[in-house]
This record gives C-alpha cells, sequence and structure tokens, in this order.
C-alpha cells in the first residue's frame, strides 16, 4: 500500500509522523473520509470542499489547492489499483513543541490513506441495527461545532464506548437539552407518513454528505422532507428509522432503548431510499 504523505507516496512502513505532531498531540487538524465505487468517487468535491471548510474554522492553512488535493485522492486510488475504496484525508497543524500554540507549528501535515473498503456485515442491511441512547451527551455546538470534522472524536468515541459496554453496536446521543442530535459517526432520520424528518444543523450535527444526498432522493419521491427537532418519544413512535453515513451508506434501525420501530424490520421507504442511493452511487462521481 503506498501512501501519501507531505507531497510524496511512500509505503505503509514509511508512513510515519512526529510524536510532536499537534495533530496527535491535541487533535489539532481536520480529516474527510471517502468513497469510491468501482472507479467513481462519490461527491469528491463535496468532501474535498468540507475538508477546507473545516480547516478554515481552525485557521489551518491547507499548503495544496482544492485540485491539487483532488489529484492525490485520484493519484492514490490509482498508485493502489483500487475501485471500491475507502479514502482518508488528513490534515493536522503539523510538527510544533509540547505546547498549544498553533504558531510553533511550521508545516501542516497533510496524508491520503487509500485502502479496501470494509464493508459492514450484510445482515445488518437485511436485519436492521438496534440502538440505545447514551448519557454522553453531543458536543454543545457553541463550545465545539461539530461541523469541523476535527481530530477529537472523543466526544463521539465516549459514546461509542457506552453503547459496546451495554451491548449495542451504535449509540444515540442527545443535545444539552435532550434533543436527538445523531449517531457516532452517522446521522438520524425518521420516517412517519409521508414525512422524512432529521434533526437540524444547529442542535450539534454534522451536515452529513450522505444526509444531503439521501434528502435529495427523498424530494425526488415526493416525500416531505423537513429538518425538525426530534425527542426520542418521536424516535420510538416513527415509523421508520435509519442511519446514513459514507462507510455505513443507509443503516436501518429496527429497535431503539427496547421499543421496537414500526414492525421491526426494515420499512419499505427505507429500503427504496437505499436501492436509489446505490444507483447514484453507480452512476455519479468522478472517475481516476
Ligand atoms: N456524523 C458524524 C459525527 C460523522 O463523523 C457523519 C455524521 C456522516 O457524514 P457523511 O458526510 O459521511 O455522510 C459522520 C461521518 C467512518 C467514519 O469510517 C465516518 C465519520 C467519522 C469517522 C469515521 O464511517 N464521519
Amino acid at each position: 500500500m503506498r501512501i501519501y504523505l507531505n507531497g510524496k507516496f511512500v509505503e505503509r512502513s514509511q508512513a510515519l509522523i512526529s510524536v510532536f505532531d499537534h495533530g496527535l498531540l491535541y487533535g489539532d487538524g481536520v480529516f474527510e473520509g471517502i468513497r469510491s465505487y468501482n472507479g467513481l468517487i462519490f461527491k469528491l468535491q463535496e468532501h474535498i470542499e468540507r475538508l477546507f471548510e473545516s480547516a478554515h474554522t481552525i485557521m489551518l492553512k491547507i499548503p495544496m489547492s482544492h485540485s491539487e488535493l483532488t489529484d492525490v485522492v485520484k493519484q492514490s486510488l490509482r498508485i493502489n489499483r483500487l475501485r471500491d475504496a475507502y479514502i482518508r484525508l488528513v490534515v493536522t497543524r503539523g510538527e510544533g513543541d509540547l505546547g498549544l500554540d498553533p504558531r510553533k507549528c511550521v508545516r501542516p501535515t497533510v496524508f491520503v490513506i487509500a485502502d479496501k473498503i470494509e464493508l459492514y456485515p450484510k445482515q445488518l442491511y437485511e436485519r436492521g441495527l438496534e440502538l440505545i441512547t447514551v448519557a454522553t451527551q453531543r458536543n454543545v455546538p457553541e463550545a465545539l461545532n461539530p461541523q469541523i470534522k476535527s481530530l477529537n472524536y472523543l466526544n463521539n468515541i465516549l459514546a461509542k464506548i457506552e453503547a459496546i459496554t451495554a451491548g449495542f453496536e451504535e449509540a444515540i446521543l442527545l443535545s444539552h437539552s435532550g434533543y436527538v442530535t445523531e449517531c457516532t459517526g452517522e446521522n438520524i432520520f425518521t420516517v412517519k407518513g409521508k414525512a422524512l424528518l432529521t434533526p437540524p444543523a444547529y442542535i450539534g450535527v454534522l451536515r452529513g454528505i450522505t444526509r444531503q444526498t439521501v434528502m435529495g432522493i427523498a424530494r425526488r419521491f415526493r416525500l416531505s422532507v423537513q429538518e425538525e427537532l426530534l425527542t426520542r418519544h418521536d424516535l420510538f413512535n416513527a415509523d421508520e428509522v435509519f442511519l446514513t453515513g459514507t462507510a455505513a451508506e443507509i443503516v436501518p434501525v429496527v429497535k431503539i432503548d427496547g421499543r421496537l420501530i414500526g414492525q421491526g424490520k426494515p420499512g419499505p421507504v427505507t429500503k427504496k431510499l437505499q436501492k436509489a442511493f446505490r444507483e447514484l452511487t453507480k452512476t455519479q462521481g468522478v472517475r481516476y
């Protein structure tokens, strides 16, 4: 496997960064996760744009242009001869000293890993997922906005640990005021009649690119798509619930905190959206 690191492609064993890198010392950096499907990179420009926006907010200047970074993603896939892949882009503040002052970091570290995609088990999509809400609340956006895809994912990891400890694969995080936000690496949706609902970004959720894509597909299907505050009660009493994310795509949810959702199996709207989403990944995207 060859990895792009600061201007060149190196073997995995040579892809090393300093213990003084502030990405490691402080989580001071940003990242993106992108997928390619059968030789097409899905929503590449959207992901590149979001990476630059995350970096802009933390005043981290990516030492490359949008098109240079786009080319590196394409090259990473070509060099590693990958057609179905998961691509991780990371930009850190770079090497500094032991203080957190970012001015001590002279050069950002940029790396891109393109690897075979680890698909989730097929039964997850056929049977659906059981979730629990956890005590760890989602970061308050006024303190750390989830729009910044930063290298500090401890909020999400703490929630994931809680779910795993309780015997579940995934967690629902609530906001400080008790509204539903999202899962540890996926957005959440409910279907109620002809309405598709998802929490608004201001409550503290990442505006997921898959979320955006699914909202677009749903509108084409004449569903009423709305960003609305949701409570646990709304989840328990939805016809259908599903999660969206780059890696997971669309995952049906069949039980939440012990309550069966709808009929307790993946619902018709979820299935229809899954099918349409898969079609889109086959036809849309950037060739490399
Ligand atoms: N919410 C959070 C907090 C995320 O980190 C999503 C939603 C979904 O967004 P997209 O744009 O992917 O539809 C994410 C996605 C992974 C992985 O390997 C994904 C994310 C972070 C870490 C790992 O699935 N981000």
